[in-house]
């Protein structure tokens, strides 16, 4: 194979790039396997499809604003089988392959969480052998490369494209006009414009090569109509570009902003393109092989991720009555039963609503069909849908339109699919009892820990055997393992070769270094106050505090590693990093804690960074104020590498501790319903401050200006916030927060007792594989089988 796979690369770099081999650069070599591996893709994806089709197979469709795929070449090489041949393949030509995959560009398409669950997920379908496709837009620019300028974040454009992907199969036959604008004639649209939408296809492969799925990616492309000629011919040369202009803005750039309401046309505009460019692509491929529509949902299903693809509803239902003839009511009733919608959070800031006028001038004849559906509602359920409202205030509210147009909503933890029936959809829940269900987040375990953690994989292979990648319950096989030096010894050199990588990537990357021999205590997600990064620092403050007044103590020697980028309008978010970097400025230079007490913010992070990162972690930060983070996915990922979690009992923590066992969990914290009445409490925030020493000592340190002596009230701000409202209850938990941190250096103390409990982590992960997940979403709510 590995021949087979040198002189393939070799005729790609000569005949598809025409490059002889003493001219070719490292990229050049990239992209010769790059498509070296496509091809090996490509049979077993065109079997896939084909077989979908004469098999009248009911096909899964994921739409998403964001897939954050990370790299995209070792996860081919793996997961068609060729990794090794592929190395050695490298080898006989003179080329490293760590090299070449190290430069290769990590398409950063979406923000966090959210847009890498929809990449593990789209590779469990292909592993499972599920047809189905994934939607999405092909940004020109993803989300901004970070960097700091004294601390600061400064975000730079993200140009992963170059000159093209090898990875991205333009196909110019696939096009579809997506139309905005215009007025209504009673129920007839005369849209004003319109965009189109072409394909670019990239091959996602399932583990062991034997099912290979489509990520669909939507680029508005030139339209030869959308150049004025008229105004060209006149002289007006950039007036006659305008529209096109405008066309091509639409898959532009990515909105860098998670988690809050954006409210801006071009939003709207960009989840409209891509919903629309995607039901129209799927329905052309049901209407080909089939002529009654009624039946569309024994042969499809449409998942919504979030509310941003929530106009789909009106979509189908628009497409069903004006290009096919449905009565109103017939497609409304196919639409939802074709339906799903995952709600990703509760935070009442990231619950997407149109004004009226917006949606009216933007999509009028899809407001039309809100307004009907809103009527349907009441008719079919009077008084007691009193409460419902599809337009409220003047507003169309996406989440009530997502959730009221699918035959499922599901939350993405047990906890969060509770708040979700209690706080978010009641009605719906009281109305349609058992519409809403829970499907925890999974990971996939083919890039968690295979491709990111191969000293770890390896060892786990020798120690229980193949078999786990694709069946991770098999890991509890580990448990018996848990009281053997032997092993416990192999798990902490496992752990020593992953801090070793992580330490040289650093290095080259970021010119940053660390000491070797510390506990790694790493937080990495987006900044976000409800995230808690500031608990995190004012801790790490509290911990130079008291080094410094016991310089000879015994204490743990910590690396504090923070990771993630802010919203560029985030403002509190931003102060929160500079705090960070401000710290560490000082922390990290005082020669008597140095060793002691390292913090280091890693610039940029991203999928690549994680796959670095989390593999060298011991301890993982999971410290958001309870009932706010619907899930969390790192959370996962951590514990499958080995790191113990410090957290509160908020989305998947909860699970996570249930599955590894309290004892092997650091639990802290208000429960969701104590931050509730906590919140009511008048003055918890100063209360709480003057109950505790240590966080009263760090406040005035930072407002002394012990972190910023050349402008001492740089965090007013924050310190603002913590004393006179605290919404996030940072000062309510700091204590113990502190208590389970001295609990953690205890453990840490006892190697083998610490090295047990993360083999037990390791061992009890099973559940969280992103396989169960999607098995969960075919039982119950896409009402598919798989194909194996
Ligand atoms: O989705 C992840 C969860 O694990 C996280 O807990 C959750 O915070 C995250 C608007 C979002 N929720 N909402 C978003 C992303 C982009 C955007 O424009 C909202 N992301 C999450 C996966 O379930």
């Amino acid at each position: 194979m590995s021949d087979q796979i040198r002189s393939s690369i070799l005729r790609h770099l000569r005949y598809s790039l025409g490059i002889s081999e003493s001219q070719a650069a490292l990229a050049d070599w990239r992209t010769a396997l790059s498509l070296a591996l496509r091809d090996l893709a490509m049979d077993p994806w065109l079997e896939a499809e084909k077989r979908a089709t004469d098999e009248d197979r009911k096909r899964v469709y994921y739409l998403s604003m964001e897939f954050l795929t990370g790299r995209l070449i070792e996860d081919a090489a793996i997961n068609l089988g060729v990794r090794t041949e592929a190395v050695v393949a490298l080898d006989s030509l003179g080329v490293s392959f760590a090299d070449l995959v190290a430069g290769e560009p990590d398409p950063a398409l979406g923000n966090g969480g959210l847009g890498r669950l929809a990449a593990c997920y789209l590779e469990s379908m292909s592993t499972l052998g599920l047809p189905a496709y994934g939607y999405g837009l092909r940004y020109e620019r993803g989300l901004f490369r970070q960097s700091f300028d004294e601390g600061r974040q400064v975000e730079h454009p993200d140009e992963w494209l170059g000159d093209g992907s090898p990875w991205s199969l333009g196909k110019p036959e696939t096009t579809h006009r997506v139309s905005f604008g215009g007025s209504l004639d009673g129920e007839t649209w005369n849209p004003e414009s319109s965009i189109v939408a072409g394909a670019f296809d990239t091959p996602v492969a399932g583990y062991g090569g034997r099912w290979v799925n489509t990520l669909r990616l939507w680029a508005a492309t030139a339209d030869a109509n959308l150049l004025d000629l008229g105004r060209f011919n006149s002289g007006d040369f950039f007036g006659a570009a305008d529209a096109e202009t405008w066309a091509k803005t639409l898959s532009r750039v990515l909105y860098p902003a998670d988690e809050t309401d954006l409210g801006k046309r071009l939003r709207l505009s960009q989840e409209y393109f891509l919903t629309s460019a995607s039901v129209q692509d799927l329905l052309e491929r049901f209407t080909s092989s089939h002529t009654d529509l009624e039946r569309l949902p024994e042969f499809v299903a449409i998942q919504m991720n979030d509310t941003h693809p929530a106009i789909a509803g009106p979509e189908l239902i628009r497409l069903l009555i004006d290009e096919h003839g449905f009565s109103f009511d017939r497609a409304a009733d196919v639409a939802v039963d074709v339906l799903g919608y995952t709600n990703h959070t509760l935070l009442p800031e990231a619950l997407e609503h149109w004004s009226v006028d917006l949606m009216g001038s933007l999509l009028p004849r899809h407001l039309q069909i809100i307004e009907k559906l809103d009527a349907r509602i009441h008719t079919t359920y009077g008084p007691a849908a009193d409460n419902v409202h599809l337009i409220d205030h003047g507003q169309v509210r996406m989440g009530d339109l997502a959730a009221w147009t699918s035959h499922r909503v599901n939350g993405v933890s047990a906890l969060h699919s509770e708040l979700v029936k209690t706080d978010l959809f009641e009605a719906l829940d009281e109305l349609e009892p058992g519409r809403i269900v829970n499907v925890t987040n999974g990971i996939t375990p083919r890039r968690w820990l295979k491709l990111a953690n191969p000293a770890l994989a390896n060892l786990i292979t020798e120690t229980i055997g193949s078999g786990w990648e694709t069946d991770l319950d098999r890991l509890r096989a580990l448990e018996a393992h848990a009281d053997d030096p032997a092993f416990l010894d192999a798990f902490g050199r496992a752990k020593h070769a992953a801090k070793q990588v992580f330490l040289d990537w650093a290095r080259e990357t970021h010119g940053i270094d660390m000491p070797h021999d510390a506990l790694y205590d790493a937080q990495i997600k987006r900044i976000h106050e409800y995230k808690r990064q500031l608990l995190n620092i004012l801790w790490t403050i509290s911990r130079y505090q008291q080094i410094k007044k016991d310089p000879q103590g015994a204490w743990v020697p910590r690396v504090k590693i923070f990771g993630g980028k802010a919203a560029p309008s985030y403002a509190v978010a931003k102060d929160i990093i500079r705090l960070v970097n401000d710290v560490a400025e000082v922390v990290n230079n005082d020669p008597e804690t140095k060793d002691l007490l390292r913090i280091v913010f890693v610039p940029n992070y991203n999928v690549t960074a994680a796959e670095k990162l989390i593999p060298a972690a011991d301890l993982s930060e999971q410290i958001s104020t309870a009932g706010m983070e619907a899930s969390g996915t790192g959370n996962m990922k951590f514990a499958l590498n080995g790191a113990l979690t410090i957290g509160t009992l908020d989305g998947a923590n909860v699970e996570i501790r249930d599955e590894v066992g309290p004892d092997n969990f650091f639990l802290f914290g208000l429960t969701t319903e104590e931050v509730a009445e906590r919140r009511e409490q008048e003055g918890h925030a100063r209360a709480a401050i003057e109950a505790s020493c240590v966080l009263r000592e760090v406040l005035d340190a930072i407002a002394a200006g012990a972190f910023s002596p050349d402008e001492p009230g740089r965090y007013a701000g924050i310190l603002d916030l913590v004393w006179n409202s605290d919404w996030f209850l940072v000062a309510s938990d700091f204590d113990a927060y502190d208590s389970a941190q001295q609990v953690v250096d205890q453990t840490y103390r006892e190697p083998q007792e610490w090295q047990r409990k993360a083999v037990l982590n390791i061992a009890r992960m099973g559940f969280f594989s992103s396989d169960r997940a999607i098995r969960e979403y075919m039982s119950e709510i896409w009402n598919v089988g798989p194909t194996f």
